[in-house]
């Protein structure tokens, strides 16, 4: 399977070699009591090039579509409905930085360094399985790696409207959408229809929801599952099938419920509770909340889109006919807060909801080295955080462990101080 997908073996396996390790050292050794329905999340990240990638295959094999994505806001309902497979490429490692070497400045964003990375060095084979890449024009270094990655393989951009508060713009993500869905159905070579679509929105939805109900439990104090495992847990729902998902996070959420009622946790009661917002954190980037949770605190919630922008909100179905769920779809992704809009209002207030929500004792302001969007509303947002009386950290990082003791101390005396 390897040799046909083009792999390149010798960086892969050392990719595999190191996984587990650096797993084991920051999942399985520091933490205790974890929920049992874990056991799956740490099976798929021993797995993580196994199952999934035979899978995708053999779909593909079957003259299913597979679709590779990078954003939040290219619906999985469209790919779903037309019995794609859609699979989220973020990089969350500098592992493969040597493969974009050459075709990338060095300052520019570890995700983007580290999807073209994977993508061009030939080491992920979800990259080497997919049709084509669904891109998006959000930030200025995304919209430039397509051109990069569209010399490898074909990219589709949609194009984001970034002034999403105006009237105009819904018309224009609609538009946007129409046209990807009649590039997926040329794609696919199925139609949309009004029935596979609201399908496709209740599936999605129920995956969504369960997510949901797992971050209920982590505003109950002691909280029962520690923010490294619900990252996990997010990171895999961007890849995994989503009917598996939904029953394997089903269990878990079952559990962690249960944990709730009972009173038990990962950590004591009354142990400090960290809100994190920000950017991203792709698969294996667990940096900051392993620096957190072995600092005396824990990780309670993340404003991120491998956080609480990957699921809130729901698709508002107001009609069966196509136009009206395409509408439905519009307005719950432009819903979603993401610094490349401008204004960007609705995240100061989602973060101090949030912050009230669950309690926290504090919020770290997490930014990507060179992610300008949210570097600079990092600044804003410190700001209005301290009028609102809430304890805040910002850190600005990569993904080298070089600063990781530097920015254990920030965190120590920060938790200190809260
Ligand atoms: S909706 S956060 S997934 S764009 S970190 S690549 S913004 S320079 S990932 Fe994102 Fe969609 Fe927004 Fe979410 Fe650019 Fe910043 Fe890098 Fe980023």
């Amino acid at each position: 399977m390897w040799t046909d997908l083009g792999i390149d073996l010798d960086k892969h396996g050392q990719l595999m070699e190191a996984l587990p390790v650096g797993f084991k050292a920051i999942y399985v050794d520091p933490q205790q009591n974890r929920p049992q329905n874990m056991g799956f999340w740490d099976f798929v990240v021993g797995d993580i090039h196994g199952i999934r990638v035979s899978e995708v295959v053999k779909a593909k094999e079957e003259g299913r579509m597979v679709v590779g994505t990078f954003c939040l806001y290219v619906p999985d309902e469209l790919i779903v409905a037309l019995n794609g497979i859609s699979i989220g490429l973020c990089g969350g490692t500098n592992f493969s930085d040597y493969a974009s070497e050459g075709v990338l400045p060095v300052n520019i964003c570890p995700l983007i360094k580290s999807a073209l990375g994977f993508s061009l060095g030939k080491i992920c084979p979800y990259y080497l399985s997919a049709d084509f890449l669904i891109g998006e024009t959000t930030c200025d270094g995304k919209k430039k790696a397509w051109e990069i990655l569209g010399k490898d393989k074909e990219v589709y951009v949609v194009e984001l409207p970034h002034c999403k508060d105006r009237p105009q713009a819904k018309a224009h993500f609609i538009a946007e959408l129409k046209a990807l869905i009649a590039k997926l159905e040329k794609a696919s070579g199925n139609k949309l229809t009004p029935a596979n679509l609201k399908a496709a929105i209740a599936k999605i939805k129920e995956k969504r929801d369960l997510l949901r109900r797992l971050y209920e439990t982590r505003k109950a104090d002691p909280v029962p599952i520690s923010g490294k495992d619900a990252l996990l847990v997010s990171q895999v729902a961007f890849y995994d099938d989503p009917d598996r998902q939904i029953q394997m996070l089903g269990k878990l959420v079952e559990e962690v419920e249960a944990r709730v009622e009972n009173g038990e946790g990962v950590v004591e009661r009354g142990t400090k509770r960290i809100l994190v917002s920000g950017t991203p954190m792709a698969i294996p980037n667990w940096k900051i909340h392993h620096i957190v949770e072995t600092s005396g605190a824990s990780v309670v919630c993340e404003e991120t889109c491998t956080g609480t922008r990957y699921f809130s909100g729901d698709v508002e179905v107001k009609g069966d006919s196509l136009d009206k769920l395409i509408e439905a779809l519009a307005n719950r992704y432009l819903g979603i807060n993401c610094a490349c809009f401008t204004p960007n209002t609705g995240r100061e207030e989602d973060i101090i909801r949030l912050a009230g929500e669950y309690n926290v004792n504090g919020v770290i302001l997490y930014t990507l080295n060179n992610c300008t969007n949210y570097e600079i509303e990092a600044v804003t947002l410190e700001k209005k955080l301290k009028e609102a009386g809430i304890p805040v950290l910002p850190i600005t990082t990569d993904y080298s462990s070089e600063d990781e003791a530097q920015l254990k101390n920030r965190i120590e005396a920060f938790i200190e101080t809260i």
